[in-house]
């Protein structure tokens, strides 16, 4: 008989994690060094030449890394993942080994600011060159693809603009022509959207966020095939050195065992805000997937599970009004990142996104007057309390 599928929050707990076989210790072990001893000289060639082998060296590989590594890959429904010291050196790990001179990518021109900028500038040195597309409408992917057209890399919900990408389209589209797909899945998470199994290639996660979950900790995660995790770890991971240390991917597996219960607060909280701030006389616009006004809605039912934490609004009053409001919060911090248990509030176009030149910003949604919020687990009255204390101010 068919072993019977574990729920999510079952594989969040739990996935991956086995007592300590020596001592009992149910908690993962921090394996905090650098290096391992070896029994003799063949066995230390062996285990140099592949981890498959055994521990070695930390930047290859270290056993508190592979709990982390195991357990997000079953999280994610994925055969293998591999672990990073950030988001950004998970993603330019990712592109640095699979993309070469000559080649073309097709990326959402709505993404995380240093993922615009590797692209725009970084590959660009070395030859690689991006076309930047509204990815919302796949129409635009397909147009843009050439011949020399090697991967199609985008984020949905995309940051900061919470627009989204038709994952099951792209995925089509990209096979039909041989195309390697890769989903930033940060704002969502595995708990609400699973993009492998609608076929993309390679999901991303900056493990900062939502699995960290209480900011207090740096991460990045790819999962894809054990074949494209082994070709990025022996590459560039190993020799560009973005390793995850012991004792971060330790606060990440720790994070992860409470996705499930932090994420449905937090989407439950973003919902009652997103309500709040539509029904208020002094916001212009609030863009959140779960709203039945987000262009996007019906997509956003068909592939994600919930809406997710981020939130976006224009005030009438536009960037003084928005100004006003983030500087007399009390209780959302005025931060950026994200994911974390507290509420961050944050100015995408003078802090995330400023680096972005203002024209292409504004093309894609990312207004001057645009606040993004990150919401947290705090009591929704109080952060509903917090916002309408700080429009009162305008
Ligand atoms: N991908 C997304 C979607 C992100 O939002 C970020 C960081 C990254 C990748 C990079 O991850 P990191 O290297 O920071 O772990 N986003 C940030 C933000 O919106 N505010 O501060 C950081």
């Amino acid at each position: 008989m068919a072993e019977k599928k574990q729920g999510f929050g079952t594989l969040a707990c739990r996935a991956g994690l086995n007592p300590c076989p020596t001592t009992g210790a149910i908690a993962t072990p921090i394996y905090q060094t650098s290096n391992f001893v070896f029994e003799n000289v063949q066995d230390g060639a062996r285990k140099c030449e592949s981890i498959d082998n055994g521990y070695c060296y930390t930047r290859l590989g270290s056993p508190t890394q592979s709990v982390l590594e195991e357990k997000v890959a079953l999280i994610e429904g994925g055969e293998a993942a591999l672990a990073f010291s950030t988001g950004v050196a998970a993603i330019s790990s990712l592109l640095f080994s699979v993309l070469q001179q000559g080649d073309h990518a097709v990326v959402s021109d709505t993404c995380y600011s240093a993922t615009h900028y590797l692209f725009d500038n970084l590959l660009r040195k070395f030859g690689v060159e991006t076309t930047f597309v509204d990815t919302s409408d796949v129409k635009n992917v397909e147009k843009a693809i050439r011949t020399n057209t090697k991967i199609i890399y985008f984020e949905t919900p995309a940051n900061p603009t919470v627009r989204l990408t038709d994952i099951r389209g792209i995925a089509k589209i990209a096979k039909e022509q041989n195309i390697l797909t890769a989903v930033d899945s940060t704002f969502a998470t595995p708990y609400i959207q699973r993009p492998l199994e609608m076929g993309i290639d390679v999901v991303i996660h900056s493990a900062t966020k939502y699995f960290g979950g209480h900011g207090d900790v740096m991460g990045g995660i790819l999962v894809g095939t054990k074949q494209m995790m082994n070709t990025v770890r022996d590459d560039t991971l190993k020799n560009m050195g973005g390793v995850i240390g012991p004792f971060d991917a330790y606060l990440i597996i720790r994070g992860l065992r409470t996705l499930e219960v932090r994420m449905k607060k937090i989407c439950s909280n973003a919902m009652k805000i997103a309500r709040f701030l539509e029904e208020h006389p002094k916001v212009e616009n609030v863009f959140y997937p779960g709203l039945a006004s987000h262009p996007q809605h019906e997509l956003a039912k068909r592939q994600m599970n919930d809406f997710g934490g981020m939130v976006c609004f224009e005030l009438k009053g536009g960037l003084e009004a928005g100004e006003t409001v983030m500087n007399n919060l009390k209780l959302c911090r005025l931060a950026v990142s994200l994911g974390d248990v507290d509420t961050l509030i944050q100015h995408p176009a003078s802090m995330t996104h400023w680096y972005v030149p203002r024209e292409e910003r504004i093309k894609t949604g990312i207004t001057d007057g645009l606040v993004r919020m990150s919401v947290g687990i705090e009591d929704p009255e109080d952060l509903i309390a917090d916002l309408e204390q700080a429009f009162e101010k305008i």
